[in-house]
């Protein structure tokens, strides 16, 4: 399975087209690719040829269900994915060269200081359990204002498996188009598709920009715990997941990485587990996943473009 990966990664690195990107690192980047993996007997897409940091994936998925878009969650977890947006934006707003350590300390330690600077706006989590919804307003107060509670996409995901797995209807989607310039980042990972046929639950997702080196293995593995999640609550098998990439790049600065990857061989079949059966989408712990059979080759550290 991981030789798809191998072999994309390949491609854009030979047949790319080198575009100065809005980060200024540059990159090799190919339009319109896509992967598909299978989740059969617990399979998942965890590359074998690098260390990938599953766990920092699946708490970013939980992050993600919250509908939380703050950074102290995560940060006080361990999970220093999200820290450089944060830490970019208060170095330009105050001049001051804090290093990352200390603003993640700053950020896990002072509360208010982490509700000015380590909100991320209304990123993924905020758009899947909380879509702005509107009703009609009070005496004064114009036409509409602003329900106290949005949509919950997730939530309407699951009783749609359940009550119409026929549907062609089952996804939800990150890309608000009237949010999209207050968030940090507008939702790479913007699309997800589900599929239900023969009682196996499937997971497509659609991603407009893919740093393949560091973003992709994660957004792959977690693709492919929340349809194995999905499916567990709606009593179906999980069956495959396909990813579809529109801009998939490669940085210029990530050659070494690329060129080290390519000659690795991939070896070994990792599962995932999930120990326990959660009353909902929403009551899921790290605790409850294990990857089982994963002995991959040394991680390969890249640096992340911002
Ligand atoms: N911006 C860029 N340039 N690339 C991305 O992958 C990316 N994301 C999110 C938002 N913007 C992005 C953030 N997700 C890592 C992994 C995922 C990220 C950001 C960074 C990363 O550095 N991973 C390292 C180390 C992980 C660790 O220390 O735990 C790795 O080697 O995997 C795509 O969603």
């Amino acid at each position: 399975y991981e030789q798809q990966y191998l072999d994309l990664m390949r491609r854009i690195w030979t047949e790319g087209h080198t575009r100065t990107d809005r980060t200024g690192v540059g990159t090799r980047a190919l339009f319109g690719a896509s992967m598909r993996f299978s989740l059969a007997d617990d399979a998942v897409p965890l590359l074998t040829t690098k260390r990938v940091y599953w766990k920092a994936a699946a708490r970013e998925m939980l992050w993600f269900l919250t509908g939380d878009t703050n950074i102290r969650a995560l940060v006080a977890q361990g999970v220093h994915i999200w820290t450089d947006w944060p830490l970019d934006t208060y170095r330009r707003a105050t001049g001051e060269q804090i290093s990352r350590d200390d603003f993640e300390a700053r950020i896990v330690a002072d509360e208010g200081f982490a509700a000015r600077w380590g909100d991320l706006g209304p990123v993924y989590g905020a758009q899947w359990v909380n879509w702005p919804r509107y009703e009609p307003a009070g005496e004064g107060e114009g036409l509409y204002r602003r329900a106290s509670q949005g949509h919950n996409q997730i939530a309407a995901l699951v009783e749609g498996i359940r009550s119409n797995p026929g549907s062609r209807r089952l996804l939800f989607t990150g890309w608000n188009v009237d949010e999209v310039d207050s968030m940090a980042l507008p939702p790479c990972h913007m699309t997800y598709q589900f599929h239900v046929a023969d009682g196996k639950l499937s997971g497509l997702l659609f991603q407009r920009s893919a740093d393949f080196v560091l973003g992709v293995p994660f957004n792959i593995f977690a693709l492919a715990m929340l349809t194995r999640m999905l499916a567990q609550q709606c009593d179906l098998k999980a069956g495959e997941i396909v990813w579809q990439g529109g801009d998939v790049h490669l940085y210029l600065n990530h050659a070494e990485l690329v060129e080290a990857q390519l000659a690795r061989t991939p070896a070994g079949a990792p599962k995932l587990r999930i120990t326990r059966k959660p009353l909902s989408m929403f009551d899921y712990a790290i605790e409850d996943f294990e990857v089982v059979d994963y002995s991959p080759q040394a991680h390969i550290a890249a640096p992340v473009a911002v």
